[in-house]
């Protein structure tokens, strides 16, 4: 696969195949200087690309999750159907709004436009932080493959300023980022070595 440490997308990728217990190799490139193999086989250049053979790639963060849950037969557990809809819908509003305030808020030199992304991101991790009350993750006491695509965002958001995020209170997505931050699959994901 090719990967880049540090992008949200990859970590979903990684963890989903750490999950399937998917052996694979992870070719980490620069985002600078991106391997002529990687282009050729996906042109639009964004990583995670899986190669699985000759002529089969997904290049495409939430496929690959699909992919991986599927071929060991546990998307039931990930991906259950009862939680299907809300779950693809929490990714989609993650996707689209969340991670366009997540890169002004992140990037944007003008204070006011930083504080105005910060409160429009706090739309969204709040409407997490109030399914928290019902379940240890976000749709259920087990954490599901709406959490591991969510959790890398939400883990750039805080790390941005951990200190105004916690002076807004959200105590219970704070409880569980540390969760998925300490856990297992998280830390092996992020570990530096080439093979998974
Ligand atoms: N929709 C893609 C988005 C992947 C994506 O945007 N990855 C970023 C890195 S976090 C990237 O490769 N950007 C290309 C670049 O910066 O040149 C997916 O879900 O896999």
């Amino acid at each position: 696969m090719y990967s880049y440490r540090r992008c949200p997308y990859a970590m979903r990728a990684r963890l989903s195949l750490y999950l399937a217990r998917i052996e694979f190799s992870v070719y980490e490139i620069s985002l600078r200087d991106k391997p002529e193999h990687m282009l050729k086989v996906s042109p639009k250049g964004t990583v995670p690309v899986l190669i699985l053979g000759e002529n089969q790639i997904i290049d495409e963060s939430l496929d690959i999750m699909i992919w991986a849950f599927s071929q060991q037969g546990i998307m039931d557990k990930y991906l259950p159907q009862d939680k299907k809809k809300s779950s693809l819908s929490l990714i989609n509003t993650n996707d689209t709004s969340f991670k366009k305030n997540l890169d002004s808020y992140k990037y944007s030199s003008d204070d006011r436009k930083k504080v105005d992304a910060f409160k429009k991101c706090l739309d969204f991790v709040s409407e997490l932080d109030l399914l928290l009350e019902s379940n240890e993750y976000l749709l259920d006491d087990s954490p599901l493959m709406v959490d591991y695509a969510i959790f890398p965002f939400i883990r750039q958001f805080i790390n941005v300023d951990v200190q105004r995020f916690k002076d807004v209170g959200l105590k219970k997505i704070y409880q569980w980022f540390n969760r998925m931050l300490s856990s297992n699959e998280f830390e092996h994901i992020m570990m530096k070595s080439k093979i998974s």
